[in-house]
């Protein structure tokens, strides 16, 4: 098989740190600090067993650990400011203590976002691309931290009436356009931008296997940006799988990292570091032996 062709980039998060994206496939490890997230919810309801558990995966070899306040479960109740806050702050702040890797912060707030780069989070990961709360932005040009924008329609309450598309991988691609023309209009630096598909979110499970399979979509190499792909434990594997718990669902999420990263991903966003560690470094040598021409 042929893998696409990955390009390089250089990502700047803040206080001059960067992350060399295209070299190998970066793991960024989920840690969910909501008592309701859909698959490890409550398991890291105390600041202790966070650090623990964000220790053990970078220990087993993720390259970011990305904290979430707020579950984004197809029709989770929104959780208000002042509890996202108080859920993620802390943490973040004895990662950044404590971890030798970036601190991502999966918000779509403003107040949320600058307490926790105020704490040590050098990425802010928006699931909302800027449409919640387009003053995300202005935090990462103030700050220069780095700026994931996923591509999702509506909330997470109403997402799924709106997954209607007619060329899936191309509409994604126009309205992260717009996403990332709003980061940049607000002084963000392309260099601080990320660009994610968004699987999962306001799209049908074909959907998201049709984006899968078409990652390397002109319209998405257009945007000339890094990519950021989350399949993990996601409900569309079981369509391949069969219907099963979320945690049972981490071999399906590992093949479909090791096909995000054969098709270009940059990063890609797991609940299981050890089992993607390796899916993704299986990509990586099969990326490096085409290079190579090696037989
Ligand atoms: N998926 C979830 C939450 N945040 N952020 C990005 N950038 N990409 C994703 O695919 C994504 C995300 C889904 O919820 P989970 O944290 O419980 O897996």
């Amino acid at each position: 098989m042929t893998p696409t062709e990955r390009r390089r980039y250089t990502l700047t998060l803040a206080h001059g740190r960067t992350l060399e994206l295209g070299v190998r496939t970066l793991v960024m490890g989920i840690l969910n600090v909501t008592p309701d997230s859909f698959s490890d919810g409550g398991s890291h309801d105390d600041v202790p067993r966070a650090v623990d558990a964000a220790l053990a995966m970078v220990a087993a070899g993720a390259d970011v650990i990305d904290v979430g306040g707020e579950s984004t479960r197809p029709g989770a109740p929104l959780v208000d400011e002042s509890t996202e806050r108080a859920r993620v702050v802390p943490v973040v702040a004895a990662l950044a203590r404590q971890l030798p890797v970036p601190i991502s912060v999966d918000t779509s707030k403003v107040a949320v976002g600058r307490a926790a780069v105020d704490a040590g989070a050098v990425i802010l990961n928006d699931v909302s691309g800027l449409r919640r709360d387009p003053g995300l932005a202005a935090v990462a040009a103030a700050t220069g931290v780095g700026l994931v924008l996923m591509h999702m329609r509506g909330t997470t309450t109403d997402m799924y009436r709106q997954a209607s598309y007619v060329d899936v991988a191309k509409d994604v691609a126009t309205e992260l356009a717009w996403s990332v023309r709003a980061a940049q209009a607000a002084g963000v630096s392309r260099q601080a931008l990320v660009i994610d598909p968004g699987l999962g979110f306001a799209k049908q499970a074909a959907h998201s296997w049709e984006i899968l399979a078409r990652l390397a979509h002109p319209a998405l190499l257009a945007l000339d940006l890094p990519l950021l792909v989350g399949a993990s434990r996601k409900s569309f594997l079981q369509a391949a799988v069969g219907e099963c718990p979320a945690r049972e669902r981490d071999p399906a999420s590992a093949a479909a990292a090791t096909v995000a990263a054969l098709s270009g991903a940059h990063i890609v966003r797991v609940h299981d570091v050890p089992g993607s560690v390796q899916a993704v470094r299986v990509a990586d040598m099969i990326t490096a032996a085409a290079e190579s021409g090696m037989s």
